[in-house]
């Protein structure tokens, strides 16, 4: 049996206890992952710190930069072992990882490597009303050891997104991946090693939340900051375990997205975006839409056509380039989704397609697949139109004009995206800018560039990250002013 372990000062390090790790397509045990206790856990933070005051620290951006290239480049090189091992912990479809995952991990540190090597610095020059002259210059410094806690749904990509800009700013981190997929994060620290990052640089923990891995790691007197993606529940317990230590903290978190189609929109274009932003990756991307609002005079046709597209979705075998439809990550994410199935039910929904388990008479049968699924007719105060459920389902319901769109759009406790279908130009902006969200797409979603800000209100997270928002967060100011 295969055993993923720590990555510890650039050696692969064996916990004292082990777990699972499962593979959500047929229940099979793919590996063993040994899990970092406490003692552990210090050793990875203490790494980090000696290889931050080491050769890391000392490195000019134009060197660090060009590392962080070479981690890009050696992703590629190994695109083959990241796609397969990131299908088998996630279940998601390999054209999915092969066009999503893996390309955006290698994205992320050339993103982040051109980022800080084009970051200026702000200045200004300052005249006082006595007549005193100065200029004011803020210099980019290291926060030191970033915590890095991320979830199971986009692996690598949510787990390189905040590795590369951390890099890029000098610092050195320790990551605590999804217990649920570990393998990813484990075989990019074998890629720091063929990329020439030093030892300590790049470390890797094991384990679960609670008294574990995860805990340990927020809670260090010796990590400068945390930066967290996943539910808002665990943001909130994160958000307790640095308080004493006054950690900066970045938060990207849950979502309960709204997509808005208009009377006026592109029909067909709107029918495959909204399906792709219910449905993409069994619906487990935080940006994806679960509630749908549609103008009245294209309801029904639209619903129709939002079930067709959903009844074509293939669900099947990840390794099959022609499956559209993996299953959820475990079995109790699974009954937690069938748990809101049954929910809506009793809420009062129509179902108009899905709301159940598929059969396929093979080992997919002990995989942990669902249905893609629509409801109609619950109430906007229905607990399955107010709290994430993380699965491929929406509700569609009707509105008369703009103003009650928007007012249904932003009738929740989360604010992380929404996405408008209309071809009225004017609309389509006056109404993105009246989203109380953090990323607003028009006619489109989830279509990224990355130096634009990505986080969302409320609920949905703290901060921004992307770009120089990234490049903020990862690194402190230091404002020199000079007497003139
Ligand atoms: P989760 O919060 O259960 O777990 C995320 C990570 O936090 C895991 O590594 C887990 O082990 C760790 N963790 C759990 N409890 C902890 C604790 N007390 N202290 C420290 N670490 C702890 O989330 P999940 O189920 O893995 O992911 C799904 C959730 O993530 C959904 O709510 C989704 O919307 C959200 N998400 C948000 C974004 C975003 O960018 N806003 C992106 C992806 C996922
Ligand atoms: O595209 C990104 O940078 C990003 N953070 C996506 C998050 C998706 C949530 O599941």
């Amino acid at each position: 049996m295969k055993l993923i372990q720590n990555y510890i000062n650039g050696q692969f390090v064996r916990g004292r206890r082990e777990f699972t790790d499962v593979n959500p397509a047929d229940g099979s045990v793919i590996a063993q992952v040994t899990e970092a206790d406490q003692s552990l856990v210090d050793d990875a933070v203490g790494s980090a710190r000696n290889a931050f005051q080491g050769e890391w620290g000392k490195l000019g951006v134009r060197e660090r930069a060009a590392r962080l290239h070479k981690v890009a480049d050696a992703i590629k090189a190994r695109f083959d072992s990241f796609v397969r091992a990131e299908v088998a912990d996630t279940g998601k479809p390999i054209a999915l990882a092969s066009r999503l995952d893996i390309p955006r991990a290698a994205a992320n540190f050339r993103a982040f490597a051109d980022a800080i090597k084009m970051a200026g610095l702000e200045s200004c020059q300052t005249e006082t009303p006595s007549g005193k002259t100065a200029l004011n210059y803020a210099v980019r410094k290291p926060l030191g050891v970033v915590g890095i806690i991320t979830p199971w749904n986009l692996p690598l990509l949510l787990l390189t997104w905040k590795v590369a800009p951390a890099l890029a700013c000098g610092n050195t981190v320790v990551v605590k991946p999804s217990e649920e997929t570990p393998a990813t994060a484990t075989l990019l620290g074998e890629v720091m090693q063929e990329a020439g990052i030093p030892n300590g640089v790049y470390n890797v923990v094991h384990g679960f939340g609670p008294d574990s891995a995860g805990e340990y790691l927020t809670q260090h007197p010796d990590v400068n900051a945390v930066t967290f993606t996943g539910e808002s529940r665990t943001g909130a317990a994160i958000m307790k375990a640095v308080a004493p230590s006054v950690k900066p903290v970045s938060f990207e978190l849950g979502g309960k997205n709204a997509a808005i189609a208009f009377a006026d929109c592109d029909f067909e274009e709107t029918v495959n975006g909204i399906s792709e932003a219910v449905f993409l990756n069994t619906g487990q991307v935080c940006l994806c839409a679960e509630r749908v609002y549609v103008q009245r005079p294209i309801f029904d046709r639209f619903v129709d056509a939002l079930r067709r597209k959903a009844e074509t979705l293939r669900p099947g075998d990840p390794m099959d380039v022609n499956t559209d439809l993996g299953p959820l990550i475990s079995a109790q994410h699974r009954d937690k989704v069938i748990s809101y199935y049954n929910l809506a039910r009793t809420e009062g929904a129509t179902v108009v397609t899905g709301g159940g388990i598929p059969k396929f008479g093979s080992v997919l049968d002990d995989g942990f697949y669902i249905q893609p699924t629509i409801y109609t007719g619950l109430p906007e105060s229905a607990r399955c139109i107010k709290e994430e459920i993380f699965g491929p389902v929406c509700h569609v319901a009707p509105f008369d004009d703009e103003e009650q769109a928007v007012a249904m759009a932003n009738d929740t406790k989360y604010g992380l995206a929404a996405s408008i279908w209309t071809t009225n130009l004017k609309r389509g902006h006056r109404v993105a800018q009246s989203m109380n969200v953090g990323i607003t797409w028009v006619n489109c979603w989830f279509l990224r560039d990355l130096r634009t800000p990505f986080g969302g209100v409320g609920l949905s997270g703290i901060g921004r990250e992307g770009g120089t928002h990234s490049l903020n967060f990862y690194s402190e100011l230091n404002n020199v002013c000079v007497r003139l």
